[in-house]
């Protein structure tokens, strides 16, 4: 690589100067929830709640759109870096108290926030330039969907991974149709019906990360990138390579799954999720008993919303996915057990929800089927 004393200046220029496009500060009022900034050319997105675990709100994803939509046409800029500020969380999922809150005052912000949540995720499934995300602390929900449908995806030793959302009376959202079923053998499914959560370089291994760098390497990393000359798909993904083979942490500690792969395979193979459940019980071995125990904590509602939109998710398009994914959100917002989970593990913190209906068998075939229902004129339109 070339280090000219004519590159020196450029390159300060690049990462000193930071173009601020939408301010930091609005004018002696709180930070802004998001910072859009050009760094050299890269556009660089910083969710910027620390305290709420830069977790996603309307006001973020409103933000988000535009630009990221500029950024691709726009001569001036070749890659869109994404992370977290604070260091503990890249994102932990979207503000869905307010979605709860909102939909049961019927306002807008419940359709409002899954529609235009949903066509982020889909525009960074789509995008047109190298998309990295840095997911270097928590990633849930949400954050997942702003990471794992872009083409690069950097985990670090602080990532922690999961779709918790069985547990609040949703379903795994944001793409979770499409890239779920998607994961090596029945590996996605578990992850969903469970709320497993991954961690460091398991998230590699699972195939939801497409690389594996050290925390404390993520600045240079973040650098290196930006002051790329000609940053091609492949130029990114060299230094990404790079940089991952510059660490062998936890490289000889084994994927937490490893010893369970055949099992989650054999037992989350089924036609139903009652099957599942069946499976855990008479397999009789201490992971299975846990998963079943931990399955019988979810919304039976969620379980089946969950098991149907994978299995459909498995042979559709991301639009395709997502059209049926905001027709859930919908259902959900119209159900009991999403506002129920929220009250439960969000604001009262009891952690004890209510499930209607409570068991696996009262939860009616047709009942499901209704969730999938087109909303018409209010259908996502990708
Ligand atoms: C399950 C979930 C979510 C969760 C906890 C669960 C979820 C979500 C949040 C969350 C976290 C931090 C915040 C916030 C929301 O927590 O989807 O507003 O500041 O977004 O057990 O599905």
């Amino acid at each position: 690589m070339s280090s000219g004393v004519l590159r020196t200046p450029s390159r300060l220029r690049s990462f000193w100067r930071l173009q601020r496009i939408q301010g930091h500060m609005m004018s002696g009022q709180a930070a802004a929830d998001v910072l859009l900034e050009k760094v050299g050319n890269a556009g660089v997105i910083t969710l910027n709640r620390p305290k709420a675990l830069n977790a996603l709100n309307l006001s973020m994803i409103r933000q988000i759109y535009p630009q990221l939509k500029k950024w691709e046409t726009d001569n001036q800029t070749d890659i869109v870096i994404i992370k977290g500020a604070g260091g503990k969380a890249f994102c932990a999922g979207g503000d869905i108290r307010a979605v709860t809150e909102a939909g049961k005052a019927g306002d807008s912000l419940a359709q409002d926030f899954f529609r235009e949540e949903y066509i982020v995720n889909n525009t960074i499934g789509t995008y047109k330039k190298p998309y990295i995300a840095l997911i270097d602390g928590i990633t849930m929900g949400g954050g997942v969907g702003l990471s794992v449908h872009g083409r690069f995806r950097v985990a670090t030793e602080k990532t922690l991974f999961a779709m918790p959302e069985t547990a609040i009376g949703l379903f795994p959202d944001v793409g979770g149709g499409y890239f779920l079923p998607r994961l090596p053998g029945r590996l996605g499914l578990f992850l969903a019906l469970t709320g497993f959560r991954l961690r460091g370089r398991d998230v590699l291994r699972a195939g939801v990360a497409s690389h594996f760098v050290e925390s404390e390497k993520i600045l240079a990393l973040e650098k290196e990138l930006v002051d790329l000359r000609s940053p091609s798909t492949e130029a990114v993904s060299r230094v990404l390579d790079s940089y991952q083979d510059q660490s062998s942490l936890d490289a000889e500690k084994p994927f937490v799954l490893e010893p369970h792969v055949e099992d989650i395979n054999r037992l989350f193979t089924s036609n139903s999720v009652e099957g599942i459940l069946e499976n855990l019980r008479a397999d009789g071995s201490a992971f299975a008993k846990k998963q079943a125990e931990t399955l019988s904590k979810m919304s039976p509602m969620s379980l089946k919303i969950t098991y149907q939109q994978l299995s459909k998710g498995a042979s559709l398009s991301l639009q395709d996915v997502l059209v049926m994914e905001y027709r859930l959100s919908q259902a959900c917002m119209r159900g009991c057990d999403f506002h129920e989970g929220v009250r439960a593990v969000l604001i009262d913190k009891d952690q004890s929800p209510k499930w209607k209906p409570s068991s696996l068998e009262e939860v009616s075939e047709q009942s499901v089927k209704d969730c999938f229902s087109s909303l018409g004129a209010e259908d996502l339109r990708l």
